[in-house]
């Protein structure tokens, strides 16, 4: 059995900022873990806007705290987004993640991810080979 607590990974390798400043994720568990997917409790900051396209990766988010709204760019959707909303990027969905409010959200991937992966200017992540 594998325990993690947030508070012991705050100010670690596992606490990875976005280089645009819109968000903080905490890697909870990591590929390491063995687990077949990766956990993340995510910051999504205030009034920020983020393009993203999971094109590697299927990725579940549920919101625990705060507002925003993903528009979902292949329909011109938007679907609001506060604390109990869940969202699965079942189809690599290219999307707009906007935060009206600070939003912590759990995020899972599938594959997992390795630790310090940050967005590419197409708004994806390399995958680990
Ligand atoms: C919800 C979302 O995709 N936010 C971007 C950060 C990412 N999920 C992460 O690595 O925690």
């Amino acid at each position: 059995m594998i325990v993690r607590k947030l508070q012991d990974i705050l100010g670690t390798e596992r606490e990875v900022n976005a280089p645009n400043g819109n968000w903080t994720s905490r890697r909870l568990s990591l590929k390491d873990d063995s687990m077949g997917f990766s956990v993340n409790d995510t910051l999504i900051y205030a009034g920020t806007e983020t393009y993203i396209w999971y094109k590697n990766h299927l990725e579940a988010v549920y919101c625990v705290e705060g507002k925003g709204e993903i528009e979902d760019l292949a329909t011109g959707e938007i679907h609001p987004i506060s604390d109990g909303t869940l969202y699965l990027l079942n189809k690599h969905d290219k999307h707009y993640l906007r935060a009206t409010e600070t939003m912590r959200m759990v995020c899972v991937f599938n594959p997992p991810l390795t630790g310090r992966e940050v967005h590419t200017k197409e708004g994806y992540y390399e995958l680990d080979e």
